[in-house]
């Protein structure tokens, strides 16, 4: 008896010596890693429907790619394309009709010969499958701009629901910001029937692209049409309903009418311009905000457009040049960064790096509101934090509450602090953020029903209609709102008492049967479990809570014999627990957090993760790139680089917390 647990403590101390060395080892790398501007940044890239429209619009504007620049956009491809010859959804997902014949276009524009073989292969995936004609929406609009697919095959994108009063519950205004900046050029574009001029090579592609004659198809027939591959959300009923209403619609459309909504549109894309200083909110309405700008004739615009967008969203990455999901990952990765140093024993050897980070988080705090915000749609910014950078400017919820909680956590060893005033506003966006039903969206509240989902045209996403709320969002702003009570010690305690209630009860509604939390924007029960029970803790529930007991037993339900977690990310898209073949570094460290914060009686499981998490570390102090873990809409998986570097780190320092 007594030798076993002795055994046992010596295994415990084995790896409590070797878990130190390990967070130094990361923290060094960490080091290394920070910009000069003292954030980190890293490859953003995995959606794969994004360069084809960047590509598509350089043809549109007749803009020269350089040489070198084309190369590696092609070896991109190369390396991405599935043994099949088709493309994904996002880099590592089996073919979708969307982007293998969105990229084909875009590799035949870049100069690669038809009879490539990347080229010969991904055009026989095509054809094999009937063609674009089964290409998701967004795939048969970017077609249609390049006169590769007629606008009439194409579900009418009126600019007139635009002139609706707001109080209609499918006004665009109530819409989730993306989902709204992306359909907002969309129907600029095709009010205008934007396409392309034609040349020899649109012939070459209607030939290539399609396995029957392009002009004897029946295009007005397609409309719905979705290919197998890409059919996630196929039109329902309702939307074909709407569909067929608005094509009815558009025979008679109102010159005047169609005119008068054609300018409002125009001016929301300006307006979008000018207060992310051309960088825009999203990848996809960089590119269509700079095409509107083609098309209305404004060049200065559309080269500022096609400028900021070359500077910001195309990365030379690890596999090739691609176009990233956003114009960078500092903010949420330098508070990741900076939460996983204070985590750990030594903080204080690192005391330059974190004082950097907090020059960062500090000085990209967003500092105004936008002009007349309500007039364009828009939420308060005052006090809060985007993703990326103070440029962008658009303030995110669980972005505004870690950069609130970087704030707050390095404000007494900081001269030049974050100023008290900002840091009260930003509690006060936190607060006003919060939905009817007690969570947090990602950017707004949620401004319409769920029901607005029937109408989803997008074919390929699942939950692009309203912000919802989500356990993510909702978790880290109670964590922020939780800190803000000590932090201004009376000055908000019954609005954040009340927040925080109301949050923990929505949290507790989400959580599932078997005791997880789903994760909607990384892979994906032990990332939605890791703040569910966050958010449940810092709105005051006991460890011994059973909503927290659930969670913690659901986790080592999946706990692999090797020690670690791994998850599929077809988990996202089926809603269920889908094993990964291999553990995963990210998924093991939020598993082990969360055991960790919730006092887990299971110590031999978490001193096995917590030393496969050691085993797998690299000699520079990283983790392996593994699989793909960020996603978003369900079904489109997106590369966190800085994950691996970060999270590992984080939950070593909470483990061997608990283990002193
Ligand atoms: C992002 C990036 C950041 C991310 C977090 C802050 C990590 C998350 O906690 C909340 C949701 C959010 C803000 C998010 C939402 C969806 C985004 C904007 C993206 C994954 C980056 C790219 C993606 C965007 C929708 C891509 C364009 C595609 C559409 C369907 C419009």
């Amino acid at each position: 008896m007594t030798m076993q647990s002795e055994t046992i403590t010596d295994a415990k101390r084995a790896t409590l010596v070797s878990a130190e060395r390990a967070m130094l080892r990361a923290i060094e790398h960490l080091r290394a890693e920070q910009t000069e501007r003292g954030a980190w940044w890293g490859d953003y890239g995995g959606p794969m429907f994004l360069m084809p429209m960047y590509v598509a619009a350089c043809r549109y504007a007749r803009r020269e790619i350089p040489a070198d620049k084309r190369g590696r956009m092609l070896e991109y491809i190369g390396n991405v394309q599935q043994p099949d010859g088709s493309v994904g959804l996002h880099a590592e997902g089996a073919g979708s009709m969307f982007t293998t014949a969105m990229t084909y276009a875009m590799i035949r524009t870049l100069g690669m010969s038809a009879d490539h073989p990347v080229a010969s292969k991904m055009r026989a995936w095509i054809r094999d499958r009937g063609g674009p004609v089964g290409a998701a929406s967004w795939g048969k609009f970017t077609l249609a701009l390049l006169g590769l697919y007629p606008w009439e095959g194409l579900a009418p994108l009126l600019p007139e629901l635009w002139l609706l009063p707001y109080a209609t519950p499918f006004h665009p205004g109530r819409l989730w910001c993306h989902c709204r900046q992306v359909y907002l050029p969309m129907a600029y574009l095709y009010a205008k029937r934007s396409t392309c001029a034609p040349d020899v090579l649109t012939a070459q592609l209607r030939e290539e692209l399609y396995p029957t004659p392009y002009d004897s198809i029946a295009w007005s027939e397609h409309i719905e049409t979705v290919a197998r591959e890409d059919a996630y959300r196929p039109s329902s009923p309702v939307l074909r309903a709407a569909n067929k209403a608005m094509l009815a619609y558009e025979k008679r459309a109102s010159r005047r009418v169609r005119e008068r909504a054609v300018r409002s549109v125009y001016e929301h894309v300006c307006y979008e311009d000018d207060v992310t200083n051309d960088i825009k909110i999203g990848p996809v309405n960089a590119v269509l905000n700079t095409l509107c700008h083609v098309v209305e004739g404004d060049l200065a615009r559309a080269e500022r457009g096609f400028v900021e967008l070359e500077r910001w969203y195309l990365w030379d990455g690890h596999d090739g040049l691609k176009m990233q999901g956003y114009n960078s990952t500092e903010i949420w990765d330098t508070t990741f960064a900076a939460q996983s140093i204070l985590a750990t024993p030594f903080a204080d050897e690192a005391k330059d790096v974190l004082a950097k980070a907090h020059d960062f988080v500090r000085d990209n705090q967003i500092i105004e509101d936008v002009p007349s915000f309500e007039k364009y749609y828009r939420h308060r910014s005052k006090g809060g934090w985007p993703f990326s950078n103070r440029p962008h400017g658009w303030p995110i919820t669980d972005c505004t509450a870690e950069g609130f909680k970087v704030a707050v956590a390095l404000e007494e060893s900081q001269a030049e602090k974050v100023p008290v005033e900002l840091l009260r506003d930003s509690v006060r966006l936190m607060l006003s953020w919060q939905n009817d039903d007690g969570g947090w969206a990602s950017y707004e509240r949620q401004r319409g029903g769920a029901w607005i989902e029937a109408l989803n045209p997008s074919q390929v996403f699942g939950d692009i209609m309203v912000d919802y709320s989500y356990v993510e969002c909702s978790s880290a702003v109670m964590q922020a709102l939780a800190k803000a009570k000590r932090r201004f010690a009376g000055e908000f305690d019954v609005e954040i008492d009340r927040a925080l209630a109301r949050g923990a009860a929505l949290l507790r509604a989400k959580q599932r049967e078997d005791g997880s939390f789903e994760g909607s924007w990384a892979v994906c029960f032990t990332y939605g479990t890791w703040f569910g029970v966050s958010g449940l803790l810092a709105a005051g529930a006991s460890t011994r809570d059973p909503a927290i007991v659930r969670a913690c037993e659901f986790l080592l339900s999946k706990q692999r014999k090797d020690g670690a977690w791994g998850e599929h990310h077809t988990s996202c898209s089926e809603r269920r627990w889908v094993d990964h073949p291999d553990g995963h570094a990210a998924n093991t460290a939020w598993a082990l957090m969360t055991l960790a914060r919730a006092k887990s009686s299971a110590q031999g499981e978490m001193r096995r993760a917590a030393q496969w998490l050691i085993d797998r570390q690299s000699t520079d102090g990283s983790w392996p790139r593994e699989s793909l873990v960020g996603v978003f809409n369900r079904t489109c998986m997106i590369n966190y680089e800085n994950y691996r570097r970060y999270f590992p780190l984080w939950a070593l320092g909470e483990w061997a917390a608990t283990e002193r």
